[in-house]
């Protein structure tokens, strides 16, 4: 399958990262790509290719142009203000709080975001934008034929809303591969979302929409981040009533113990749904070694991952999110592909 990958991921590099209460080295950092890009190629998964630049027009599909002009213009008014330094909200309009705009710099990041993990760079938008571009063009080309294709996102998107980002995301690149499959002629589209964390953006984005089936096999948000999202009784509203199936795991949850089961049972929904294109919201922070996570799928369980979502037959297009496991980084995302290729 071909690899869409922009070396521009290099732009988002955070000085830091507030965890447990301390500043970290960023856990979302360059490496990551980098390490899957090395493994990817060894394996001889497929040809890797530059992506051509998303148009506005998708962006503004998924995101309200007021936070793309926001997160475009956010690092020049922090500099202007601070000084270069990453860039952390640390007010929100909470319970209580009127949602307004404020003018401030500072009251613009609380207003866009949901949390302080999340910083913005000198390089971010460039990052970002160039991320969304790999889902873009990998999207494209399986509207043009391609069973699948791997899109090398970096930075994440998957909890990147409408007008919010957090938890390392800014634009939503699995909801702009969506959005390209449909306007490439698609009539319906499931989202497959296996990161550890509740795909909360993706989910609030096609919320509504009765042609998007959004399926998440995460960690209990009642002990895992978001927190606020990604409970079994979110199913969906209006035309999107019953287009939207969360599976919360435990913490401590294996293959054998609940994962196999869950993710039978979203690919169960998958099928039921009859898409006509499936995307897969790639996260591998569910490996046991990750630093940040608490579940413990072995590198070999990324194998049946992939021939699953490959026994659905269906053209694919992978989208990387979360994975902070750098050694096994590599090894645990061409299990998946190699997993799907097979069982394809
Ligand atoms: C809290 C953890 C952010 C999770 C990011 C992630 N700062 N999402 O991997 O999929
Ligand atoms: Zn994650």
């Amino acid at each position: 399958m071909h690899i869409i990958y922009s070396e521009d991921h290099r732009h988002q590099d955070g000085t830091a990262e507030l965890i447990d209460g301390q500043f970290h080295p960023p856990v979302e950092k360059p490496e990551r790509a980098e390490r899957i890009l090395a493994a990817v190629r060894e394996a001889g998964i497929g040809g890797i290719q530059a992506p051509d630049a998303v148009e506005r027009r998708i962006l503004e599909k998924v995101h309200d142009p007021g936070y793309l002009q926001f997160l475009e213009k956010a690092w020049d008014e922090w500099i202007a203000a601070h000084g270069d330094w990453d860039a952390l909200p640390i007010d929100w309009p909470t319970r209580t709080f009127v949602q307004r705009l404020p003018e401030a710099i500072d009251g613009k990041l609380g207003y866009y975001s949901f949390d302080a993990g999340t910083p913005i760079t000198r390089g971010t938008w460039k990052a970002a934008t160039a991320a969304a571009s790999v889902a873009s063009s990998g999207a494209r080309k399986v509207v043009g034929g391609e069973h699948a294709v791997f899109c090398l996102c970096r930075p994440p998107g998957h909890h990147a809303a409408r007008d919010l980002y957090g938890g390392y995301c800014f634009l939503n690149n699995a909801a702009v591969a969506v959005e390209e499959l449909l306007e490439g002629g698609s009539g319906r589209v499931a989202v497959v979302d296996v990161d550890y964390h509740h795909g909360n953006g993706t989910q609030t984005i096609f919320y509504r929409r009765g042609d998007v089936l959004f399926a998440s096999i995460h960690a209990d948000p009642r002990q895992d981040f978001p927190f606020f999202l990604g409970y079994v009784d979110e199913t969906g509203e209006g035309e999107g009533a019953d287009a939207n199936a969360n599976y919360p795991l435990r913490w401590g949850t294996g293959w054998t113990d609940g994962y196999d089961d869950a993710l039978g049972a979203a690919l169960g929904r998958v099928r039921d749904f009859a898409p006509d294109a499936v995307v897969v919201s790639l996260g591998t922070d569910t490996f046991d070694g990750d630093p940040i996570s608490r579940f413990k799928l072995r590198s070999d369980d990324y194998l049946r991952i992939g021939e699953g979502i490959g026994g659905l037959r269906l053209p694919t297009v992978f989208v990387m999110e979360g994975g902070y496991a750098v050694d096994a980084l590599g090894v645990n995302v061409v299990n998946v592909l190699s997993g799907f290729e097979d069982a394809y």
